[in-house]
């Protein structure tokens, strides 16, 4: 049975940033803290690379096809719509969300190829509002010698500087907050949770829409 007093709901966490700066790692670390700490919550990630649609952005990340550059949009777009009823039922079940990349990502890493910026927002209009943003930052030059960077598609120094400064447009101070991936992993995750700690205790107000 679902709670509708939104104090109850799950919160939306969505962790955001260039290739290799550490969500990952971060987001794993958290919610472990998390269900330490007694909440429910659970970890998503976009793409979801084991649907249907999540197999050809794959095969996409992988340069084993081409797509236009809006197919390939509207299919990171789709991949995040067909989480959404899976998400929704979460969060009004009490779940905290973690996600692992979201429509910030979706709008940077086309808008870094020269697509209009706000042809690139309509798609996920309507998608649940994060609660909170955590934009990872990472020296470019310490991203690239993080192993295994390199492998996909996107995954170039110099593409990685347009997406960052895409990031940077996209920053809106009133629900996202930036921490610097270069610590130790616990020390980043200290701060991590210091940031979503107030974020998951308090009454966030019902579910809200992109943008
Ligand atoms: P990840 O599995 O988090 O490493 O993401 C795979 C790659 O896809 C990464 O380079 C970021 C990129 N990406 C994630 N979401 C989107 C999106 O919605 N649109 C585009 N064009 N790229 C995305
Ligand atoms: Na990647
Ligand atoms: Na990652």
């Amino acid at each position: 049975k679902y709670s509708t007093m939104s104090a109850n709901r799950g919160k939306l966490i969505v962790f955001e940033g260039c290739d290799r700066s550490g969500k990952s790692t971060q987001c794993a670390k958290l919610i472990e803290r998390l269900r330490k700490e007694g909440h429910k919550a659970e970890l998503l990630k976009f793409p979801d690379r084991t649907t249907s649609i999540g197999l050809m952005i794959n095969n996409y990340l992988a340069n084993n096809v081409d797509q236009r550059d809006e197919v390939i949009h509207l299919l990171f777009s789709a991949n995040r719509w067909e989480g959404m009823q899976k998400m929704t039922n979460l969060l009004l079940g009490g779940t905290h969300l973690v996600v692992d990349r979201y429509a910030y990502s979706g709008i940077a890493y086309s808008a870094a190829k020269g697509m209009d910026l706000q042809w690139c927002r309509q798609p996920d209009i309507g998608l649940t509002k994060p609660d909170k943003v955590i934009y990872m930052t990472l020296n470019r030059d310490k991203a690239s010698e993080r192993a295994d960077f390199g492998g996909e598609r996107y995954e170039k120094k110099e593409f990685q500087a347009k997406v960052e400064k895409i990031f940077e447009q996209l920053q809106d101070p009133t629900y996202w907050q930036v921490v610097n991936g270069e610590g130790t992993i616990e020390d980043v995750h200290e701060n991590v949770f210091n940031v979503v700690s107030p974020v998951v205790s308090s009454d966030c107000g019902p579910l809200k829409k992109l943008w």
